[in-house]
């Protein structure tokens, strides 16, 4: 092919991506005309000789103390020490519709004993067992501190990430918002779960935790917004001819 010096063919491709920029909500719980059908058990296995709390549904103890959520009082797990009791409240089984990447978000507030008492956010798989989603899924209000593994060696939680202390701005009060992502299949069906656990004696201030605003929402792929640019620069024969050009030069000079 002939190319009029400087010979370049500049191709750019711009390439917009077509998919939609609505993000699916799978499934959205704000508790504000009842409990969402979450359901609070004592964790199996849960060592603690005193009768804990249960998670509770509180219809203006949400986001802006006017709407529901739900909520957990502190406890002591036991008079002596290395025990623990654990408190979960579970959501119901989520259908999942689309394979991609998933946003588990929620509003929080808490108040533990640091490094003693934690909770943490875990999620089943078509129908596996619960298991603890990890720091680095966390793009927003991450957890917050390490559960002693020494004195609490014997806790559930011990030695693992969880949150631990008062969430930012708790004596406000103001929620922190936490968001988590994690792929998913189609057809795969999801239950949430928030894990309390207390160790013995000490404890944070009430409420010790309170959710609210849990969603779950399907990302699209590229993200929402997001446009790809494809860009290919070809230089045909380029330095071939501009290395002829600089020769015609010389010769007529
Ligand atoms: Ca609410
Ligand atoms: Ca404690």
């Amino acid at each position: 092919m002939k190319l009029p010096f400087p010979s370049v063919a500049l191709m750019i491709a711009v390439v917009f991506g077509g998919q939609s920029t609505v993000c699916a909500q799978v499934f959205t719980a704000n508790f504000n005309a009842n409990n969402g059908g979450f359901v609070s058990a004592v964790y199996p296995g849960s060592t603690g000789s005193l009768v804990p709390t249960s998670w509770t549904y509180g219809a203006t103890a949400g986001v802006g103390a006017s709407n529901g959520a739900w909520f957990v009082n502190n406890f002591e797990a036991d008079t002596g020490t290395n025990a623990w009791i654990g408190l979960t409240l579970t959501s119901p089984v989520t259908s999942i519709t689309a394979t991609s990447d998933h946003r588990i978000s929620f509003d929080q507030r808490f108040s533990f004993e640091p490094s003693f008492d934690g909770g943490q956010l875990q999620v089943s798989v078509n129908g596996g067992g619960f298991v603890t989603v990890g720091n680095s899924a966390f793009t927003a209000g991450g957890y917050t501190g390490t559960i002693d593994s020494t004195f609490s060696n014997l806790s559930l939680i011990g030695g693992q990430q969880a949150w631990t202390g008062d969430s930012t701005g708790y004596a406000t009060p103001n929620y922190v918002t936490s968001t988590a992502t994690m792929a998913f299949a189609a057809g795969d069906t999801v239950q949430i779960r928030f894990l309390g656990v207390w160790d013995s004696r000490a404890v944070g201030s009430n409420p010790g935790w309170v959710i609210d605003n849990v969603a779950v929402t399907a990302i699209p792929e590229p993200e929402a917004g997001a446009f790809g640019v494809i860009a290919a620069v070809v230089a045909v024969g380029y330095s071939r001819r501009l290395r002829s050009a600089r020769r015609e030069r010389a010769g007529r000079s």
